[in-house]
C-alpha cells in the first residue's frame, strides 16, 4: 500500500466520572487519533498514550512527535502493517506511537480487502464477555453502589483498582455485599514492593481470579519470588511490553496469567504473538483497556475473541466511559459485546461528533 499521508488529529473526550487508579486520576481522555490515508482506503487508529507519563513513559505530546518525526519518515513507500513493524524496529521503544501507526495502516489494508480486524487477527467468537474495572472510591458505601450499578448492567468480572491503603477492606467490602460467585480481581498498577508481601497474602481469604500488577514493571524477578508466596494467582500488565517479555515472565514464574494490551506491546501483530505464546504454555489471557473511544475498542474485542482471551476482558460498553462516543456505541448485551464483522475496524467515527471533540489537526503528506 502506498500511503499518501497522515492525519494526526487529538480529540478531548470527557469522562462520565473520574477514573483513578494508584498512579493518578483521568477526568478527560485526551486522546491521539491517527489516519492513515491511501488511494484505495483510509484507515484509523487511536493512541493509548495518556496526557502524562504516569502508567508508562510515553504521553500522548510525545507520541505524537515521535509519529511525525521519526516514525513517519521510516516507513517505506509502500507497506503492508507487517512492514511497519519491522521498518520501525530501529527506533528504540515508543510502543504506544508504533502501535497507532501500525494499526492505522492495518486497518486501511484491511478495509481495502473487505476483511475485518477479527477474522484477519484468528478470532473464534462471535461475541465476547466483559468486565469493568473500578477506580478507586472516596468511600465504600460509594464503591458498593457503582459496583451494583455495573452488576446490574450485565458485567460479568468486576475489577477493583487497589493501592497501599486502599485494598484488603474494599474488597472484603465487595465480597461481604455481592457473595462469592461474582468474578473479582484486583489491579495494583506496581504500587507495591515486595516488603508487602505478608499484607497481600491477606487477599488470598477472597476467592480472587488474580492479583494485577503487584509490583514495579521491571520487577520480573520480584514477582516470581511473590508468586511463590501468594494463593492468588499473579497476573502482569505493565510488565509486559513484548514477546520477548512474556517469554521471560513465563520461564522466571512471573506471572499465570498476562493482561494484554495492544497499544502497550506495539500493536495487534505483537499482542497475537504474545496470545500465542501464552496459549502455547498454559498461560492464560485477558484484554485489557486503556479508556478507548469506540475506534480502540473495536480493535480490541477483536483480538478478545481469539481462542487463548480465556478471561473476561476490561472490554466495557462505551457508556461506562463516554456520554458519546465518536463512533456508534459500544453496547452490552448480557455482559457480552458483539465482535464487529465490518471491512477493518468495523466502525466509523461519526463525523459531528469527531469535529466537536477535536482540539486539533495535523495534515503530514508522506
Ligand atoms: O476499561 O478501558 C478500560 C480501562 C481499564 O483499568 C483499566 N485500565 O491499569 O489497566 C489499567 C487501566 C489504565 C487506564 C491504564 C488508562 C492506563 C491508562
Amino acid at each position: 500500500m502506498k500511503i499518501t499521508g497522515v492525519e494526526l488529529r487529538r480529540i478531548a473526550m470527557p469522562l462520565v466520572s473520574p477514573f483513578r487508579t494508584s498512579f493518578g486520576t483521568e477526568t478527560t481522555r485526551d486522546v491521539l487519533l491517527v489516519r492513515v490515508v491511501t488511494p484505495d482506503a483510509e484507515g484509523w487508529a487511536e493512541c493509548v498514550a495518556m496526557s502524562e507519563p504516569r502508567y508508562s513513559p510515553e504521553y500522548v505530546d510525545g507520541a505524537a512527535e515521535v509519529i511525525r518525526r521519526f516514525l513517519l519518515p521510516a516507513l517505506p513507500v509502500n507497506v503492508d502493517a507487517y512492514g511497519v513493524g519491522h521498518a520501525l524496529e530501529p527506533i528504540k521503544g515508543h510502543r504506544m506511537a508504533k502501535a497507532a501507526l501500525e494499526t492505522a495502516v492495518l486497518d486501511a489494508q484491511l478495509r481495502a480487502s473487505g476483511e475485518s480486524f477479527g477474522r484477519f487477527l484468528g478470532a473464534t467468537r462471535d461475541r465476547v464477555p466483559c468486565g469493568v474495572s473500578v477506580g478507586i472510591m472516596e468511600t465504600i458505601p460509594q464503591l458498593l453502589s457503582v459496583v451494583e450499578g455495573y452488576l446490574d448492567e450485565g458485567y460479568v468480572r468486576i475489577k477493583l483498582k487497589i493501592e497501599p491503603g486502599h485494598d484488603i477492606e474494599p474488597v472484603r467490602a465487595v465480597r461481604e455485599r455481592f457473595g462469592d460467585d461474582v468474578l473479582l480481581q484486583v489491579d495494583a498498577n506496581a504500587a507495591y514492593t515486595l516488603a508487602d508481601v505478608q499484607h497481600l497474602s491477606r487477599l488470598d481469604d477472597f476467592g480472587l481470579l488474580l492479583i494485577e500488577q503487584p509490583l514495579a514493571n521491571d520487577d520480573l524477578v520480584q514477582h516470581a519470588q511473590l508468586a511463590k508466596r501468594l494463593r492468588t494467582p499473579i497476573c502482569l500488565d505493565e510488565s509486559i511490553e513484548s514477546a520477548a517479555h512474556a517469554a521471560a515472565a513465563i520461564s522466571l514464574g512471573s506471572c499465570s496469567i498476562v493482561n494484554i494490551k495492544p497499544g502497550r506491546v506495539g500493536g495487534y501483530l505483537e499482542a497475537r504473538r504474545i496470545h500465542d505464546l501464552c496459549r502455547a504454555h498454559g498461560i492464560a489471557v485477558w484484554c485489557g483497556g486503556m479508556l478507548e473511544t469506540g475506534l480502540g475498542r473495536a480493535a480490541n474485542v477483536a483480538l478478545a475473541a481469539l481462542p487463548g482471551f480465556t478471561l473476561p476482558g476490561d472490554t466495557s460498553g462505551s457508556r461506562r466511559y463516554f456520554a458519546t462516543d465518536v463512533t456508534a456505541p459500544f453496547e452490552l448485551e448480557g455482559g457480552h459485546l458483539a465482535v464487529p464483522t465490518g471491512p477493518g475496524l468495523g466502525v466509523e467515527p461519526l463525523p459531528d461528533v469527531l469535529e466537536e471533540v477535536t482540539t486539533s489537526t495535523e495534515w503530514i503528506t508522506v
